[in-house]
């Protein structure tokens, strides 16, 4: 039996108010579709069977740079992440996996197994963590991990990937993350060849022992905490690094991990063309690596990933890359965050499903490129509100889930029963 946190009958209170303009909506929308001879319930189906995993570290505070403000009823562990986790799968039914982070997650697997199981989660990508010092670790990562200069560091960084795909199979995951902090601060302060070298070769150890049917996800980023050179900066050395580890290895993107204005669905577009596309870490961001709620502030970029992803046909199909988000930040109640990004994601989707790509086409053979545009900018203007509804509805969740979340008296629930947590760890990954 389950223990859902949130009472069946409270959705159905939630929803019944909404669900004669809800239907309204979407009677009317599957109308102005179907002129266009596009079936509206083909595109919410496919929208209704995306799914994105929720990250552990995203039911927390993450804090800024700076400081970190804790927020009321922030979860302890991993068992109390899980459950509010299972909040944001009961309301808006996209996310239905949570990545968990090692060793902040750490717990008895089996455990964990079953408290997922018991919630109707189950989990992605297993996150391994040589970014920071834990207690009772015997070496210091300060000056790297997998590429440190002294064998012994690398050995301690490449000993936690293994634990990490212990724990993954035992977990029912089939994936590790590796994002790793090594870089420098000033030129001159590690020999850049060097280094990369002495990285691929703990990536090697990692990837022989990955289990069968199991994959490997280099993430790259540009700078931070290293501000000179950093050892998987971009998609080219991911790149390098998946075709030297051999099949199992692929390339994660995080939407955040490059310099401003960088072309990112470009990226994506030449790694599904190498067949090494691995998975994303969706958010969004202004800045720098902002982790802020994906679609927030640049929904157009977001839909063009998904408009390389949907034009990608069966070429994407046989990568069957990985969707996570990756967020945490300081101003929102992070479950609100998590159910507005989901949401974001699959209206970046469904968006992406009504490109006219025949018509694209036919303009980018004949060198219209006004023609071009407007074809994709037609697809981003329309509305799909009313098909994320219709997913989510169908699934058992919510027509408006940040609102019935709001009439759930979750988040105060929890404050009476989580005291103020000191810790928690950070989300800069
Ligand atoms: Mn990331």
């Amino acid at each position: 039996m389950t223990d859902l946190p949130i009472e069946a009958d409270m959705i159905e209170r939630a929803n019944a108010p909404l669900r004669g303009a809800h239907d309204a909506d979407y009677a009317a929308l599957g109308e102005r579709l179907a002129r266009a001879g596009v079936g509206i319930d083909a595109i919410t189906a496919k929208v209704k069977a995306f799914g994105v995993a929720l990250p552990s570290w995203g039911v927390g505070t993450g804090g800024t740079r700076f400081a970190r403000f804790p927020g009321e009823g922030e979860p302890r562990g991993i068992f109390e992440k899980l459950a509010d986790c299972a909040v944001v799968q009961q309301l808006c039914r996209a996310t239905p996996t949570v990545s968990p982070h090692f060793p902040w997650d750490r717990a008895d697997p089996a455990e964990m197994r079953a408290a997922a199981g018991s919630l109707g989660l189950a989990f992605d990508a297993v996150n391994s963590n040589t970014f920071q010092d834990h207690p009772g670790q015997p070496l210091s990562y300060k000056y790297g991990s997998l590429s440190h200069a002294d064998p012994a560091v690398r050995a301690q960084a490449v000993a936690h990937n293994l634990e990490c795909i212990e724990i993954g199979r035992a977990i029912g995951s089939r994936a590790l993350t590796v994002w790793i902090a090594d870089g420098t601060n000033f030129p001159g302060q590690a020999d850049l060849g060097r280094a990369f070298e002495r990285y691929l070769g703990s990536m090697h150890e990692i990837a022989a022992a990955l289990p069968e049917g199991w994959r490997v996800f280099s993430e790259h980023k540009m700078y931070e905490p290293a501000f000179y050179s950093t050892v998987v900066q971009d998609w080219g050395t991911s790149l390098m690094t998946a075709r030297e580890l051999g099949e199992k290895a692929f390339c994660l993107v995080d939407l955040g991990h490059h310099a401003p204005n960088v072309n990112v669905e470009q990226i994506v577009a030449r790694l599904i063309r190498a067949k090494k596309l691995g998975g994303f870490h969706f958010n969004d961001s202004k800045y720098g690596d902002d982790d802020l709620d994906a679609g927030s502030i640049d929904p157009f970029r977001l839909f063009l990933v998904f408009n390389e992803l949907v034009g990608a046909g069966e070429a994407l199909a046989a990568l069957n890359p990985a969707h996570m988000i990756d967020q945490s930040h300081n101003v929102t109640d992070p479950i609100e965050s998590l159910i507005r990004s989901a949401g974001e994601i699959r209206r970046a989707y469904a968006q992406a499903l009504l490109v006219d790509r025949v018509a694209l086409e036919g303009h980018q053979d004949e060198n219209d490129a006004l023609m071009a545009s407007e074809t994709l900018k037609a697809a981003f203007r329309a509305d799909v509100g009313p098909i994320l509804e219709r997913a989510r509805l169908e699934a058992g969740g919510a027509i408006d889930p940040v609102r019935a979340y709001r009439a759930s008296g979750y988040r105060k629930k929890v404050a009476a029963e989580r005291p103020a947590a000191a810790g928690g760890g950070g989300g800069i990954v």
